[in-house]
């Protein structure tokens, strides 16, 4: 990651970074100028959801409004154009990560349901009793659970790679941990709970001179990094549309076109096939054959215009300009008594946990909400990091491109206040 250095500007003290403009920014998103108990809605919750453009809502209101059809099966005009329109939006997903072609990419409901599909599709039937599965100790319940499932299906093993104190992957130990009978690597590229970069490049590499495929798990990583799958050689990566901008209910696996079609579907349904007779039934080709029933068009067409909107902006532009934010975030925390960090890998990216005297988190972000900050407080659906720390919860500012310096001084004040309040 490069490190820009950032400008205030006087007017908003707002910082700039090449020609990213996060104040132009913010007002492509109308929640933004919400109030809340009569303050401005400072949203630093980005890392559960994010809030949506203009171009995004338009464009699904857009398509109930006039195109509305099934897709794939309708000579009719409408469903011709919404057929298209999917289609398009799968070779924007493709060209976003830069798969090499379409039909690498599976439209699912969100990275949950992309790592159950692999889970299921590709390990199941591959895993045996004494195999192994190696995760690692930042991953959100969503890359744990579906593993767990599979390996109680299969009696195969879960393995954990360790982190440090600073909540970096312990390397060493990961390569010890993957052993001859490693299946498949899972593993997030940005931890949600802590804000970790993991070396998923490394990582992969590392992995492919064993032999072994690796599914990264994309969701905190696509708001806020240019993404190359090629470049990265995993054999699987998974993205949610809600956490970059786009609709709730729709995310896409990417997985190599080989690699897919050595798979068998695990969900069956329309869509999915070329043929059925009570006999036998034929598979349709990928990437239709993971893609059983309706799918979600309209959040499938929805996820293209975020895309259109995030290439329009430029991810290596917003990753610049959150880096120097996320500088500000940390010293800003740092310099108040009381408050504790928790995650300080050196490669970080959006994402600020923190703890503030004995203060439970719960009662941090109430009065905090009382001051219009949404912030996250508990254990972020990744208990073993909290358990790694000793902790059951953290409160969580979480960044993205549209928010500025000024909200983080908002949320100093915030911070000053609970310990006032809490006579620290
Ligand atoms: N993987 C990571 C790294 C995540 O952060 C999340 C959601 C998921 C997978 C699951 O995404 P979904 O869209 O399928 O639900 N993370 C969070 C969070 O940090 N707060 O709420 C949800």
């Amino acid at each position: 990651m490069t490190t820009t250095a950032t400008t205030p500007d006087p007017s908003t003290g707002s910082t700039k970074a090449g020609s990213f403009d996060p104040i132009r920014a913010r007002r492509d998103f109308p929640i933004l100028t919400r109030t809340i108990g009569g303050k401005p809605l400072v949203y630093l919750d980005n890392a559960a959801t994010a809030q949506k453009p203009q171009v995004v809502i338009d464009t699904i209101r857009r398509y109930y409004e006039s195109q509305n059809a099934n897709i794939h099966r309708g000579v009719h005009r409408l469903s011709v154009d919404a057929t298209r329109a999917y289609e398009q939006a799968r070779a924007k997903v493709a060209g976003f990560i830069s798969a090499a072609r379409p039909e690498e990419i599976i439209f699912v409901r969100s990275a949950t349901e992309a790592i159950n599909l692999v889970a299921q599709s590709y390990a199941r039937p591959r895993l045996g009793a004494g195999d192994e599965v190696l995760i690692t100790t930042l991953e959100h319940h969503s890359n744990i659970v579906p593993w767990q499932i599979v390996c109680q299906q299969t009696g195969a093993r879960l393995r954990v790679v360790p982190i440090n104190d600073a909540g970096e992957l312990e390397m060493e130990a990961y390569g010890k941990l993957l052993g001859p009978r490693t299946k498949i690597v899972a593993v997030a590229h940005i931890s949600n709970s802590l804000g970790t970069i993991n070396p998923v490049k490394e990582i992969i590499a590392i992995a492919q001179r064993q032999g072994v495929p690796v599914l990264v798990d994309g969701a905190q990583a696509a708001p806020h990094l240019p993404i190359d799958v090629q470049a990265l050689g995993c054999e699987f990566y998974a993205i949610s549309g809600h956490k970059m901008f786009g609709p709730s209910g729709i995310g896409a696996l990417y997985g190599r076109f080989d690699v897919l079609d050595a798979m068998e579907p695990y969900q069956g349904g329309g869509e999915m096939i070329l043929s059925v007779t009570f006999d036998k039934t034929i598979y349709n080709h990928v990437p239709h054959k993971f893609e059983a029933g309706t799918p979600n068009i309209a959040g499938a067409i929805g996820l293209g215009a975020t895309i259109d909107y995030l290439d329009t902006l430029g991810l290596d532009k917003i990753a610049a300009y959150e880096q120097g934010l996320l500088d500000y975030t940390t010293k800003t925390l740092a310099s108040i008594d009381g408050v504790r960090l928790i995650g300080t890998a050196r490669h970080k990216a959006a994402v600020v946990s923190f703890l503030v005297g004995d203060i439970h988190p719960h009662d941090v972000g109430t009065i905090l909400d009382q001051e219009g900050i949404a912030v996250r407080t508990g254990h972020h659906c990744a208990q073993p990091v909290m358990q790694r720390f000793g902790l059951t919860a953290t409160v969580r500012a979480s960044l993205a491109l549209y928010n500025t310096e000024s909200e983080i001084d908002v949320l100093g004040a915030g911070l000053r206040t609970v310990l006032e309040v809490f006579g620290s």
